[in-house]
Parts: C-alpha cells; structure tokens; sequence
C-alpha cells in the first residue's frame, strides 16, 4: 500500500512526488510515457531543472519513491491520489483532455475514503462541472466515498521542490471534513501556510496569481517602452521607483513566456466576450508581452542594418533564467524575425538545446565568433559575467550588442561596440533635433 499516488510525474508531479517522498512519504508517481517512468525509476529526472536530478535519485534511492504506468495498479493501492497533469491551451482553448482521462482513470480505481487532490490549472468551475461528475460516477459522492480538493500548483520551475515544500497553499473544498483531509495529506510535505477557500474561489485565485503577474510585467515593459522614448533608463528608473514603500514594479524583458504566464490570463477572460469591459487590462497586457519582441528586434534597427547572410549570436532560448524549458519562449519570435530577415542565426544556451530552426552553438564563443550582432536574451547566471569587450574581439563589424535583460555592463569609451539595452534610452541612436 503506497501513502499517496501522483497521477502525472512532469513538471509539477515530479518535483510533487520527490517532495513527499524526500519527507518520508511512500510515494508512487504515475506517467503515460514509458521513457519517464524508467528514469525516474532508475532515478534520473526527465526534466532540466537544475539540482532535480539530484532529488530524484536520493528519493528513489531511499526507496520512497517509485514509478509505473499503470494508473489503475497505483491508484488501487494508495491512501490518496494527487492529479497533476497538464491543461494545455491551444487554438484559444484550454484542452482537458489530458484532465478527464486522468480523472477517469482515477475514478476506475480509487478506494473508498481516498482523498484527491487536484493541481491542475483550470478554468473556474472545472472541478464542479468536470472533475466531480467523472469521480462521483458509479453513485459514489464527494464527502462520504471519497474527498475532493482543489490545491493549485505554485511552484516556479527552476526552484520547483523548495517552493512546493515552502510557499502557502490554497485549499478549496466543499466541506470541512473535505479540507481536514486534504491539510492532513498537504502537510506531509508542505510547510508553508495552508488556507482554506471554496472550490471555485481556488480555481479563480490561480488564474488571478499569474495573470496579476503578467499584468505587473506589462507595465514593466511599457516603462521600458516609455524609457527608450524619453531617453531615460527604465531599469534604473524602476529601481529608484521601487525604493518607494508601497511601489514594487517588475522588470522588463524580451517578453513573457513559459507554459503559465502566456495561457492563464485567457482562463480567467474563458466565457468573457472579447468586446466586454471586463478584462480589458488583462487583454492589454498580453497584447503588450506578446509585441516585446518587436521591441528587442528595433533596437538592431537602430544600430545597424545588416545585410542578409549576416551571423547573428542570439544567447538563451529557454523561456527564463535557469531552467531549460523553451515552451513559449520569447527568443523564439525574436529569433524567427531574425530569421525572417535572411539572417545567419546561431542560439547558444548552456541549458535549453531548442534552437528555434536557427543553428546550434555548442559553446558561447562559438555562437559569437563572427557575429555581426549578438543577442542577449535571457538572464542565465552562466551570463552574467559576460564582458561585452571580449565577446566583442570574437565579433566583426558593425558590433551591435543587444542585450533585453539588462545585465551587460557598458563598453570602454571609444569601443567600436554599438550597446543597445532594452529600455534604456541613452543607449539610443541620438535623434537629430527639430529644425536642425
Ligand atoms: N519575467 C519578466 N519580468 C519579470 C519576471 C518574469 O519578463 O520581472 C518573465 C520571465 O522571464 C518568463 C515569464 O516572465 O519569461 C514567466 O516567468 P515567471 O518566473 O514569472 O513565472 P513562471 O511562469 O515560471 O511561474 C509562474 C509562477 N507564478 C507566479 O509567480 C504568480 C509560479 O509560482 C506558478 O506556479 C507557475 O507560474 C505556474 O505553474 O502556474
């Protein structure tokens, strides 16, 4: 008999299942893919996360941790089951296939008094309307032959197994005994604060969590709209906004990307008419984040103009520092207009090995080596020591640095590199004056 079963071992499961099991807990993670299943088991992480790795194999290694295919067989022997699959969102849809199958899957075999819990990000009123009827199916009813909670994921990728086990959780359930249940299974593992709410209020404050953040990271990114406009640096100027008691403003970047920030927004506005006022900073800011790599391409522009068949180095395509997930990346539209230029692309990313259809670099000075122009994309620590003097010896002319996360320091007076930073505005080209 296993103590809980996670239904779905990817990027939320996985770092789920070794934090129960690094607790103690004898813990079955379940997953469809065949190759996950014989990693985990031989206690290798499928995932680039930098330091899972090492969790996966001292969880397995302790014999708390174990994998299989068979959802029936895990769900049959476990005192509780967490659902972790994905809910992808294409084509303007989320799709829950992946959601009822599971939960079908589940409801085939789970035994009487099991508590369920559900990490999924859904659309607010899934569990009522999707979730409960394929688990109550055969008469049985939430609250009496099992029970039911809502406890939405919050875990950032690239710091997965400290935050599930340290940050506050919500738990929405339809009874008290429901949300006992659910605590007393959370608490296993997670030493954050667990508060209750109603099913729907939980599937509601997930949305709002990461739509409240890409909201944020839209403004940042207007400022640096505004900051290469006005000639003032917007990372500074945020910085000296921020030194302000009640201001926290985010930072700009090539965009936003990754599998939550870009989908959960369109969750929330989910049954809102386009034309409804309801919603409109939401839409705005997603527009925003989704044109930044128009922003990131025109600070070429206004360096140089190369000719097609120029080397270009782009430096990071995964979607954030430290991580090596490229899913909805920025670099990949920033890339794909590079390309769209005739361009010579070349990506170097010391963690991520999607290129975008450009060519791959296996070391940095390789990617820059002859580039007429490099890209600095994401804000990788491998990154942060980058000295634009060197990079430059390897690049040939004209030298346009552009670097979107503002981590490059300035080259020496009387260099013949061309700095463009993202929204700061004393690295613009001087617009000659009216009149003049
Ligand atoms: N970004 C910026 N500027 C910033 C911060 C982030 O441009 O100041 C960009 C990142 O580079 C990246 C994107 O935003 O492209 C998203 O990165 P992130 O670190 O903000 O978030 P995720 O998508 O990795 O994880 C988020 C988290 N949600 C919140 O912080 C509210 C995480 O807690 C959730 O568990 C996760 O979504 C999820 O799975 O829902």
């Amino acid at each position: 008999m296993h103590e809980v079963c996670v239904v779905g071992i990817g990027y939320v499961g996985l770092p789920t299942a070794c934090a129960f099991a690094k607790s103690g807990v004898d813990t079955i993670g379940v997953d469809v893919r065949p190759k996950v299943v014989a990693l985990v088991n031989e206690g290798k992480s499928h995932l680039t996360e930098a330091g899972l790795g090492t969790e996966v194999k001292s969880a397995v290694d302790s014999g708390k941790l174990h994998a299989t295919g068979d959802v029936g067989a895990a769900v049959s022997t476990s005192a509780a089951v967490i659902i972790a699959v994905q809910t992808p969102f294409e084509r303007g849809k989320v799709k829950l296939g992946f959601l009822k199958s599971a939960c079908r899957e589940v409801a085939a075999a789970y035994l009487p008094g099991t508590t369920i819990i559900l990490e999924s990000t859904v659309p607010t009123g899934t569990c009522k309307r999707v979730v409960i009827p394929i688990l109550e199916s055969e008469g049985r009813k939430e609250g009496k032959d099992f029970f039911f909670a809502y406890c939405p994921e919050r875990i950032a990728p690239g710091n997965s197994l400290r935050e599930f086990v340290s940050n506050d959780r919500l738990v929405g359930a339809f009874s008290e005994e429901s949300f006992a249940k659910a605590e007393a299974l959370l608490r296993r593992a997670v030493k954050g604060n667990l508060t209750r709410a109603t099913v729907l209020n939980a599937e509601a404050a997930k949305l709002v969590e990461n739509t409240a953040r890409d909201v944020y990271i839209a403004f940042a990114n207007d400022l640096a709209k505004l900051g290469w406009a006005g000639g003032w640096d917007a990372r500074e100027v945020i910085r000296l906004a921020n030194t302000h008691p009640r201001v926290k403003i985010l930072s700009p970047g090539p965009g936003v990307g990754g599998p939550c920030l870009t989908k959960d927004p369109y969750l929330l506005l989910e049954g809102v008419p386009a034309k409804s006022h309801a919603g409109s900073t939401v839409r705005t800011a997603r527009k925003v984040n989704d044109a930044m790599h128009l922003e990131v391409v025109a600070l070429l522009d206004d360096a140089a103009k190369l000719k097609a068949g120029a080397k270009v180095a782009v430096l990071g395509t995964a979607y954030k520092p430290e991580v090596g997930d490229p899913r909805s990346s920025p670099s990949e539209p920033v890339v794909k207009e590079l390309l769209k230029r005739k361009l010579d692309v070349t990506v170097f990313d010391p963690y991520c090995a999607e290129t975008f259809g450009a060519k791959m670099a296996s070391t940095l000075p390789d990617a820059v080596r002859g580039a007429s122009c490099l890209f600095l994309l994401v804000a990788h620590r491998a990154f942060s020591s980058l000295d634009v003097q060197e990079l430059a010896k390897l690049m040939v002319g004209p030298r346009v640095v552009v670097d979107a996360v503002g981590t490059l320091g300035a080259p020496e007076p009387g260099s013949d590199i061309t700095l463009r930073r993202l929204g700061d505005g004393s690295t613009r080209k001087p617009r000659r004056s009216r009149g003049k």
